[in-house]
């Protein structure tokens, strides 16, 4: 009786409680953190591998994103590039294909970068694709439209930072400054402005896998009113994911963290925060030193290498987000599509040791990472060249076997460890040994 009488009383203040709360988020919007769906950050823990695209006018002058700010070029100037921007081989499918032959689960694309052009015809200004270009497509259609059909997900990459927006006011301390803008402006409307584009970005293109915000970092102390832009989001598609490029620790609201150029808790790159969030993880990374297509740039890593960094990366609980960027004609370069390719093919034979998995019991170790799914723990070895490799103790693994070929690995129980006696046969020129423990 007692019980049953506590019980409604519990019901009542709750409805009622959640009732003012729905009343007060319609009218204030703001009040309330908003998350994306569990199975949204579920889905995106166990994709383990996208694709990242840099993409706008500043791939016709082909020395990367940032040409219009190193080079100091004007606005005045910098627009010029636009009517000079027709990317007529762009093809929506091959990219989605390529991807997907790859064994990437998502692509995040360039929806406006710090130059401010929007690569889809935005009503909130002409400095977009089709109102400034000979192209007059949109391209984010294309792509939304294929990536649908070919089940891969679609994330938009937006940067905050606005070097042609008047109203992107006070500039941060260091950028933007050569851009020739009038001074003054508005950060609210700004703020606006951006809140608009989002609202196009979420409601145009079907289901979005999420936003990846960039360029917060030009100003950490200005207003953003970070809430108030994630739960606009959320609010439109609860499912999208949010992360930010600020290299600082998660704020509120955002459902990822991310690790430009880095493994998570790494700072190689400089600018990194070591702080690891308890959100799901991504590393990002390029394929020769740009973003941004740069023709002079021909530092290319190997495909090994870039097999490692996935590797790591999921050793370390991360996806890993691996950058292309597309000519001004909207062509990839063959030493990108080869590097794909071959990652793809390795993936297709080794995708049960990555995709879904979680990071392994062994911690990230010079010569490789664990990974685990269903009981399974993989142990990549990537760079080990002795026939011995000692683990520390893992209590209940009874056996070992080379992923590969299914051959026996020898175990030997150690006081306090396991001694792995890797097969004669097995090369240590491979992109990875792995082995398969089970208990
Ligand atoms: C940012 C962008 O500036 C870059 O163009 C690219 O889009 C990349 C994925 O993200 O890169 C940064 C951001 C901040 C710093 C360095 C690179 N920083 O603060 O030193």
């Amino acid at each position: 009786m007692v019980i049953a009488r506590t019980l409604s009383v519990i019901a009542i203040t709750l409805f009622c409680w959640c009732a003012q709360s729905s009343r007060a988020n319609a009218e204030t919007r703001t009040d309330r953190v908003l998350q994306a769906r569990p199975e949204a950050v579920q889905w995106f823990q166990d994709a383990r591998f996208g694709m990242f695209i840099h993409w706008g006018v500043y791939s016709v002058p082909g020395r990367g994103e940032w040409v219009m700010e190193n080079e100091k070029i004007p606005i005045s100037a910098y627009e010029k590039f636009a009517p000079q921007f027709n990317p007529q081989a762009f093809d929506a499918k091959k990219i989605v294909s390529l991807a997907k032959r790859a064994g990437m689960r998502y692509i995040t694309i360039t929806s406006k970068h710090h130059d401010g052009f929007a690569m889809w015809p935005s009503k909130q200004s002409t400095w977009n694709i089709v109102d400034a270009t000979p192209y007059k497509k949109d391209p984010l259609q294309a792509l939304a439209n294929e990536a649908h059909r070919q089940g891969i997900k679609l994330f938009f990459y937006y940067s905050q930072m606005d070097w042609h927006h008047p109203d992107y006011w006070p500039l941060g301390e260091k950028r933007g400054h050569a851009a020739g803008r009038a001074p003054g402006g508005d950060f609210a409307r700004y703020l606006e402005y951006m809140n608009a584009q989002l609202t196009e970005l979420l409601t145009q293109y079907g289901e979005i896998g999420g936003i990846w915000f960039d360029g917060m970092w030009d100003k950490p102390d200005a207003d953003w009113q970070l809430q108030r832009t994630y739960n606009l989001i959320h609010r439109l598609q609860p499912s999208a994911m949010i992360g930010s490029n600020h290299h600082a620790a998660p704020f509120p609201g955002e459902d990822f963290q991310m690790f430009e150029k880095d493994l998570p808790g790494a700072n190689s790159a400089g600018f990194n925060t070591t702080h690891v969030s308890s959100l799901p993880r991504e590393s990002c990374d390029t394929i020769n030193d740009a973003w941004g297509y740069n023709k002079l740039d021909d530092h290319y890593k190997s495909t090994r290498q870039l097999i490692h960094f996935l590797v790591r990366s999921a050793g370390a609980n991360a996806n890993f987000l691996l950058n292309i960027g597309p000519t001004a004609t909207g062509e990839v370069q063959s030493e990108f599509e080869r590097r794909l390719e071959e990652i793809g093919q390795w993936m297709n034979q080794h995708g049960e040791t990555i995709y879904a998995t979680h990071a392994g019991p062994v911690s990230p170790r010079s010569w490789g990472v664990t990974t685990e799914r269903d009981g399974k723990i993989y142990v990549h070895i990537l760079d080990w060249k002795d026939r011995y490799l000692p683990l520390p103790a893992l209590p209940g693994i009874k056996t070992a076997r080379m992923f590969d070929t299914g051959q026996v690995v020898a175990l030997r129980t150690l006081d306090d460890g396991l001694l792995l006696e890797l097969p004669d046969s097995t090369s240590t020129e491979l992109v990875d040994q792995i082995v398969v423990l089970q208990r």
